[in-house]
């Protein structure tokens, strides 16, 4: 051990005294620095996406963008090019529970050899307002009230509900805040979108506008809203979790990369501004194109180096990738150098490991707070005769970037296009989208959120606005509040896009948490039912009323992972009464604890062996989606149980 500077240490456990009873002196350098560093270890959280969890991994190319793009990593099919990937929420503070009811942030450093790409994206594909200008409002009404400080990561309250029936423009976004993608079930499995149209520009100089997405291998689902509320508290590290575990056991995660292409010739074809961020193109007239494919394979070593200290914006471009006039878009590339000027201490957080480019990178720029590079030299200017008038700018042909010279020939207004101002239509296609259990969910967000607000008139002039939406979903909102709607406003929309319902998702069972209950005395050919669902891809843990091992009728030992204390049955995808140890009344009590929680969230249950017993003592034989008595079919049975992910149609 040695202090910062450099000086070996013989004492860490003692300060320095005038006696071993005496006062601490002045003169303990050593002491001072240790104390000093460590008051000064926090910075400013985020002011969004300040609750975060981040990884390492690579980008490999499908196929070949140069029709559309000259960005070097987007032209060889099979290149790889190093990513780092940072997860959030939006409304909660650095430490708040992960399972807020909130969009998640998506973001993606590509470290190319042409400097660092950045997609600073969400899971939801369109945003709260079309003009940055707003967004300091947004976020003031979302955050906790000033006066109380309440409530943490939750936009359950009067501000946050006043602001959306104050700015309509709000009522996509809100849809979409309202139903499942809002409580994801995993990082690895929700969808990211660059919410902006960007432009592709290719060798030739021509443009084309796109949207980026990522498509996760494994689907898009959510758990439930009593669920999640449950989970912040058993676990609210749930998805950070749930990232580190999986790449830690080598179940990477993974996701397509997808883009949605329109000519600039078309840029007017659609009953829509295909520069409002409040729009989506329906995947159904523009296809997804998947290009190639993220996997996450390696954890942080050290999460406030990476993590904390990584520096997103989405003015990190490359080559072939530029911008649009989308106003939220052209904001957001002032927003973030300037929020990470005072989040980082300075200009030269670009030097920090985690956001350094992979490529030689310099220019004339100097010093600052803790600046690193030890430039050498006299010439610090451009242009100079000193030192060969180096660095040099290059031209377009050598890699220079040069903006796309989009022709502007316009008044300076303070104003909002005609285009930007149908706030429903697409709000009402996502509502038409859903399948029953979902509409049923975004109900039931609604309720809950606006029965959180003390304000009547603010339950009710949001209820006045989601009748534009659909004046049945307002009613059942209202019927829930003892209210009714105020107005008869009706959309007459109906249009839908299936693929925004999860239903319509890929279902598999890979990496799905089984906890399989188990007390001593189990019956030994469930070893044999375990390495099947193993086999399947699922991660069956054996939970218990003890740590330690269950022993087998036969004397098998089978190690416990956790017991009915530690975990939590919403913890898990599925439930599995492997075996029910009737001689214990408390591994019965908690074996039916974990069962009647899943349940009533809709997740697979099966049994086998003395575990039917307790499955029938509970009267669930029968019931959708339990699966018991059946021990020869049981792990295909339950396989694709699993895979499908919840029972819906389950009466609970
Ligand atoms: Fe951000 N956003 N944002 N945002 N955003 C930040 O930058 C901002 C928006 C997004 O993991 C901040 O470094 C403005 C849309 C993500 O480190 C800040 C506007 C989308 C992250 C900021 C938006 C995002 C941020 C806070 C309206 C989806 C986390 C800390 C015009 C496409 C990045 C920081 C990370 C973070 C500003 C809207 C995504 C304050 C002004 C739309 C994923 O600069």
């Amino acid at each position: 051990m040695t202090t910062n500077h450099g000086l070996k240490v013989s004492e860490d456990e003692f300060s320095l005294k005038a006696g071993e009873r005496g006062p601490t002196l002045m003169e303990d350098f050593h002491f001072r620095e240790k104390m000093t560093h460590f008051d000064h270890e926090r910075i400013p959280e985020r002011i969004v996406h300040a609750r975060g969890y981040g990884a390492h991994g690579e980008f490999e190319l499908y196929e070949s963008m140069k029709p559309y793009t000259k960005a070097k990593f987007l032209q060889t099919p099979g290149s790889k090019t190093p990513v780092f990937v940072r997860f959030s929420t939006v409304a909660g503070s650095r430490g708040s529970g992960e399972l807020a009811r909130d969009a998640r942030g998506f973001s993606t450093k590509f470290y190319t050899e042409e400097g660092n790409y950045d997609l600073v994206a969400n899971n939801i594909p369109v945003f709260f307002i079309q003009d940055a200008i707003k967004f300091p409002d947004l976020v003031h009404a979302m955050k906790p009230e000033p006066h109380n400080e309440m409530p943490q990561a939750a936009t359950a309250h009067d501000t946050f509900w006043d602001f959306i029936a104050n700015n309509q423009e709000s009522a996509h976004m809100i849809m979409w805040a309202m139903s499942d993608r809002a409580i994801p079930r995993s990082y690895r499995m929700m969808e990211g979108f660059g919410v902006h149209t960007f432009r592709f520009v290719n060798e030739e100089g021509k443009a084309h506008f796109v949207k980026f997405h990522w498509k996760p291998l494994l689907g898009t689902h959510s758990v439930v809203w009593d669920e999640a509320q449950k989970i912040n508290g058993k676990d609210p590290d749930f998805h950070r979790r749930d990232l580190y575990q999986s790449i830690e056991m080598g179940d990477y995660p993974e996701y397509e990369f997808g883009v949605q292409i329109i000519a600039e010739e078309d840029e007017f074809a659609f009953d829509f501004d295909i520069l409002d961020p409040t729009k989506i193109w329906p995947e159904e007239d523009v296809p997804v194109k998947r290009i190639g494919k993220m996997t996450l394979n390696r954890n942080v070593d050290n999460v406030f180096a990476e993590t904390e200290q990584v520096a997103f914006h989405p003015g990190n471009v490359v080559p072939g990738i530029d911008f649009t006039n989308d106003p939220l878009l052209q904001g957001r590339l002032f927003s973030y150098t300037d929020t990470q000027l005072i989040r980082l201490g300075g200009p030269n957080f670009h030097e920090l490991p985690i956001n350094r480019p992979v490529c030689p990178f310099h220019n004339n720029q100097r010093d600052g707070y803790g600046r690193q590079t030890i430039n050498v030299g006299q010439v610090s200017y451009h242009k100079n005769s000193l030192a060969n008038n180096t660095p040099t700018p290059v031209s377009e042909a050598e890699g220079g970037y040069t903006h796309y010279q989009e022709k502007i020939d316009a008044h300076k207004v303070r104003a909002r296009s005609e285009s930007f101002k149908d706030h429903f239509s697409q709000a009402t296609m996502f509502w038409n989208s859903m399948s029953q259990p979902e509409k049923e969910h975004i109900i039931d967000a609604f309720s809950f959120e606006l029965g959180k607000c003390v304000e009547k008139s603010v339950r009710a002039q949001v209820l006045e606005m989601f009748a534009h939406v659909d004046l049945e979903m307002a009613s059942k909102v209202a019927e829930n509040l003892g209210m009714v709607v105020q107005g008869t406003a009706a959309n007459t929309v109906t249009k839908s896009s299936p693929a925004l319902s999860q239903l319509n998702t890929v279902m598999k069972p890979d990496t799905r948490k089984i906890a399989i209950l188990v007390g001593d005395g189990f019956d030994e050919e469930l070893l044999s039912i375990i390495d099947g669902l193993k086999a399947k891809g699922a991660l069956p843990l054996i939970v218990s009323d003890h740590h330690g091992s269950v022993t087998g009728a036969n004397g098998t030992s089978l190690p416990v992972d956790h017991t009915f204390l530690t975990e939590d049955s919403v913890l898990f995808d599925a439930i599995y009464v492997a075996s029910g140890d009737g001689k214990t009344p408390t591994f019965k009590k908690n074996a039916m604890l974990f069962v009647q929680e899943a349940f009533t969230h809709y997740k697979p249950i099966g049994s086998t062996f003395s575990g039917d017993e307790i499955l029938e003592e509970m009267g669930l034989v029968g019931q959708i989606g339990v699966f018991a008595n059946d021990k020869t079919h049981f792990v295909d049975t339950f396989i694709d149980a699993v895979a499908k992910h919840r029972f819906w149609d389950r009466a609970v």
